[in-house]
């Protein structure tokens, strides 16, 4: 029992309250103490009565609700709370935009008790007509319920890669010499997971003992011999499955996926006579196992090349392994430069130097610094005479610190579609990324028509994260992507994919596009700290599902290389 979870016991016991219109001193003593529970730095099961009533904030009561949550997991008041709802009124709770007070007048005035309730009474316009609710509130509830179906159970791929090896390092203590791979979407590098999928061959049965008591179970959901299923405080959801050694192969390549890819590789079986499941490959006629040790196996069976997980989904992979066609996919050690970054002269958290240093230590041979543009008020962003005064200081590192300094921006993309600042300016830098950071209201002509003027800029060198989403959060902007990358590739201008986790922008499938069409890529951290390199290995993974190798990213050419291949400094013919 962590701090964190009876943080959640307390917090629900608060929400729990507050439907129930109980006394507001209450709520908010039990609300204090989630918060006290959750940012304490020492666990407090540790602690006796005495000792957690020392913590300011924490009295009598308090402090007998979290004895009785370390010793027995739960409290009986909790429990009666929730006994005297149904319990899917906490799914309510989550909702974007919905409190327990909301929840309470729902409950009582409609008698909604889950979210297809909510849903139905939404639909039917019973919401509106509540006081103090209104046709507005209706349809910010209607759209944050389809964005909970959409979203529901999906998580950041770094979430995913981190819960995931703290399972498996915990699942290896129990079986050291157990073979233990995380696969599914997280082995294919998809941009959110659903669930978290483990296998283990070579295992003894014991390990489903240890599955299921992993610290940070919330709740068993299914344990079998082979499989089983666990719910994970943060909301995570794993399946372990067991295999033995001589199918490990054939259950890798099962269980990774996708689930197109693997439709296709089954009817490919079938049509050569032969079975594919998770066990192994057969022969239809006799049964005789021909594969499934190992994945490589697997597809050799099936007169294939081994085929990197990041491009099973089923979008040209299968021919181009026919014919032994695969492409080499781009690695992080290909990265010569970093391309897209901040300082504290906008809103970085490090100088320029401190930037660069960090920089060779990430094993990078050149940056360019990239900080805001005047309209980013917010960021503090440079207006021309800031703009040249800092390129006149990043200069002055240039090849200080063992690494090449470029004076560049990220030029805000102004709502007309012209840039942020004066083109003297722009033409005095060494590299302009133009970006779109406020307006996202406009239609899709107009967002189109917007990056299609700033790709015509002759100092615009990268369009940045060219579509503004935010996995999870938010959807793309309405453009018409295809026409951005078609001028893209007749004015040279290249494209970013943009590596923070929570954007990865462009996507796998739209940086495929611009590669097909001749558009340059570059795989820039947009890091606003000198701890944030490590997140290129985000964006080399979409790289490497968009099909990209090293000749299609600007970033991995030798430093003069990659400068004379800037529209602006290319010799023209
Ligand atoms: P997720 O969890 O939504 O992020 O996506 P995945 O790809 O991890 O999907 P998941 O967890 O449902 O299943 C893991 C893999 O297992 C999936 O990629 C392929 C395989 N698989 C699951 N169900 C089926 C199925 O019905 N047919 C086939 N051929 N493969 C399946
Ligand atoms: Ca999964
Ligand atoms: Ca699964
Ligand atoms: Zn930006």
């Amino acid at each position: 029992m962590d701090n964190l979870a009876i943080a959640r016991i307390l917090g629900e016991i608060a929400d729990l309250l507050e439907i129930k219109s109980d006394n507001p001193f209450k709520i908010r003593a039990y609300r204090n103490g989630a918060d006290i529970a959750a940012n304490h730095p020492h666990s407090l099961v540790a602690l006796d009565e005495a000792g957690l009533r020392e913590i300011p904030g924490i009295g009598k009561d308090l402090a007998a609700r979290i004895r009785e949550i370390a010793e027995t997991g739960d409290t009986d008041y909790h429990r009666e709370l929730i006994a005297a709802f149904p319990p899917s009124i906490l799914d309510l709770l989550h909702l974007q935009g919905v409190g327990p007070k909301t929840v309470a007048v729902f409950y009582r005035e409609l008698g909604v008790r889950t979210l297809e309730d909510l849903e139905q009474a939404a639909a039917t316009g019973r919401i509106r007509a509540l006081r103090g609710m209104g046709q507005k509130k209706e349809a910010l509830i209607l759209k944050a319920l389809e964005e909970r179906k959409r979203h529901a159970g999906r998580h950041l791929l770094p979430d995913a890669q981190d819960t995931a090896r703290a399972l498996v390092a915990f699942l290896h203590e129990r079986a050291p010499s157990a073979d233990l791979t995380p696969v599914g979407s997280l082995r294919r590098g998809c941009d959110s997971c659903g669930d978290l999928d483990i296998l283990a061959s070579g295992a003894p049965s014991t390990l489903m003992d240890g599955f299921v008591s992993f610290e940070q179970v919330e709740r068993v959901l299914a344990r079998g011999e082979t499989k089983s299923s666990i719910l994970l405080r943060g909301g995570f959801q794993a399946d372990l499955r067991l295999v033995p050694l001589e199918s490990r192969g054939a259950a890798l390549q099962y269980f990774t996926g996708s689930k197109a890819h693997n439709i296709a590789l089954r009817d490919r079986a079938i049509g050569l006579g032969l079975k594919l499941n998770e066990y192994g490959v057969f022969r239809t006629v006799d049964e005789a196992r021909v594969a499934g040790e190992t994945e490589e196996g697997v597809y050799e069976a099936l007169g294939l090349q081994w085929t990197p997980p990041e491009l099973r989904e089923a979008r040209g992979e299968i021919e181009a392994a026919s014919v032994r066609r695969l492409p080499r996919l781009v690695d992080l050690g290909d990265l010569r430069g970093d391309l897209h970054m901040h300082t504290t002269e906008t809103d970085g958290k490090d100088d320029v130097q401190a930037m660069a240093e960090a920089a060779r230590e990430a094993g990078l041979e050149y940056v360019a610094i990239t900080d805001h543009s005047q309209s980013l008020a917010m960021a503090n962003g440079l207006d021309e005479r800031r703009a040249l005064a800092h390129a006149a200081r990043i200069r002055a590192e240039d090849a200080q610190h063992g690494v090449r300094v470029l004076a560049g921006i990220e030029c805000d993309i102004r709502a007309d579609g012209t840039l942020d600042l004066e083109n003297d300016c722009l033409a005095s830098l060494d590299f302009v990324v133009a970006s779109v950071h406020s307006g996202f209201n406009q239609d899709r002509q107009q967002m189109t028509d917007r990056l299609l003027r700033a790709i015509d800029n002759p100092y615009v060198d990268v369009i940045g994260h060219p579509t503004g989403r935010r996995i999870l959060r938010r959807e793309p902007y309405p453009v018409e992507i295809e026409a951005v990358i078609d001028a893209a590739a007749g004015r040279g201008v290249a494209m970013e994919i943009n590596s923070n986790p929570n954007r990865l922008d462009l996507n796998d499938v739209h940086a495929r596009i611009a590669r097909d069409r001749g558009v340059s890529l570059v795989i820039s951290s947009d890091t606003h700290s000198r701890h944030g390199f490590g997140v290129l290995r985000w964006g080399i993974i979409v790289a490497r599902r968009a099909w990209l190798g090293p000749e299609h990213v600007l970033n991995t050419r030798p430093f003069d290389e990659f400068r004379a291949s800037l529209r602006r400094n290319r010799v023209r013919r």
